[in-house]
């Protein structure tokens, strides 16, 4: 079966997405997610003018030869650019794959070690006060790990000694059963991030996630030294080989890589691979910029690995509403009664896109806050 045919579509049914089609000689076409918020222009050239030429002709169901080929022989390795784009071709195979041997891709993976997976939900907010009512929203509808980030306007300073007293205001409200995890974005400095999650400590957190900037992972180590807290990393690597020292070390406790940015499922599954060998769970990424394809891309691999640990899961049609439903369907369910999402068992990832409907919703430029220090220095958001 050869590749015959490949496009890109930028659409914003309420945010931008960037997402692949690959068609191939016998009718079969793939979705797959490229999304890269914020530099969504950059991926798309990246597949119009290099990518899509050197894929043409090639076998459609061989999917690690592709991936070889666009990770190691094109030289560059990895980067956001490239390894998104690289997400959305691998995404696209997959789902060509599975369509072609008429079974849902989780079962290409070696088949379900779950009957759904269990998600977190954001319930975060500028006040504690609203936290906590978003987090009974949520537990009134059966998700018990919530996301209670503490956060101020998002262009503001984040005060992490505010973010230490939300929690543990959040905690005494709820009582000792639901998860909480907090994503402080690498707002810390080692010693600083020691400080947050050892006074986090009695809050009990499921994890403390990107407690400092991805560059150095000896910072982790400063983090360990002092805290009994469960940590999260990953969702801003690019190259599978960035997650290694923090899972072969035992830095981190969760992979929280991002399947549209690591380059899709075929290194996703390799990490959380390694991460069963040293008893280190997944978490991947599941933001609002991650789309629906990704999103489902996500949920089939939660479904085969045996150390899955949770799933972000984002609410599209709750914050898109219907522009949602006008381009993709298929999707990921939420099942109220378990907690938890589920796949259809349709072949290959079960989504599809409307074409029409996506050319309709047209692409703005955006992009992500750009926070400063009180000092006017550049913070990380
Ligand atoms: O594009 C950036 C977002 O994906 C990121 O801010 C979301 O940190 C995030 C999370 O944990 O979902
Ligand atoms: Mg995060």
């Amino acid at each position: 079966m050869q590749i015959t045919g490949t496009d890109v579509f930028l659409t914003r049914p309420g945010r931008n997405y960037l997402l692949v089609k690959i068609e191939t000689n016998e009718g079969i076409v793939g979705w797959g997610d490229a999304t890269l918020n914020g530099r969504e222009k950059a991926v798309e050239a990246a597949l119009e003018h290099h990518i899509f030429p050197e894929l043409q002709g090639h076998s459609a169901t061989r999917i690690q030869d592709i991936w070889q080929m666009f990770f190691r022989q094109t030289y560059w390795r990895g980067g956001p650019v490239l390894n998104s784009a690289l997400s959305g071709v691998d995404m696209a195979l997959w789902d060509i794959k599975g369509k072609c041997a008429d079974l849902p891709v989780y079962e290409l993976l070696g088949g379900r070690t779950r009957e759904y997976a269990d998600v977190y939900r954001h319930c975060g907010a500028p006040t504690t006060d609203e936290i906590i009512e978003n987090c009974r929203d949520a537990l009134a509808r059966g998700i018990d790990h919530l996301r209670v980030n503490y956060h101020p306007q998002t262009d503001e300073y984040l005060d992490l000694q505010r973010v230490v007293e939300s929690t543990a205001d959040v905690r005494d409200a709820l009582g000792p059963r639901p998860e909480l995890i907090v994503d402080i974005h690498g707002r810390a400095d080692p010693i600083e991030a020691a400080r947050v999650a050892t006074e986090l400590e009695p809050v009990r957190l499921f994890y403390l996630e990107d407690p400092v900037r991805p560059e150095n992972p000896d910072a982790f180590e400063t983090i360990r030294r002092h805290a009994a807290v469960p940590l999260a990393m990953g969702e801003l690597f690019t190259n599978p080989w960035e997650m290694l020292p923090l899972v072969e070390r035992e830095l981190v406790d969760y992979i929280r890589t991002d399947l549209g940015h690591i380059g899709g499922i075929t290194p996703a599954l390799k990490l959380a691979g390694i991460g069963e060998h040293h008893y280190v769970r997944t978490a991947f990424h599941g933001p609002p910029d991650l789309s629906p394809v990704g999103f489902a891309a996500t949920v089939h691999v939660d479904l085969s690995i045996p150390n899955f640990g949770i799933q972000e899961m984002t609410e599209y049609e709750r914050i898109y509403g219907e522009r949602i439903a006008d381009v993709f369907s298929g999707g990921p369910e939420f099942i109220e009664k378990t907690g938890g999402v589920d796949v259809s068992d349709e072949p290959g990832l079960g989504i599809e896109v409307n074409e029409d409907a996506a050319r309709g919703y047209e692409y703005e430029r955006s992009h992500l806050p750009m926070p400063r220090n009180p000092d006017g220095s550049v913070q990380d958001w």
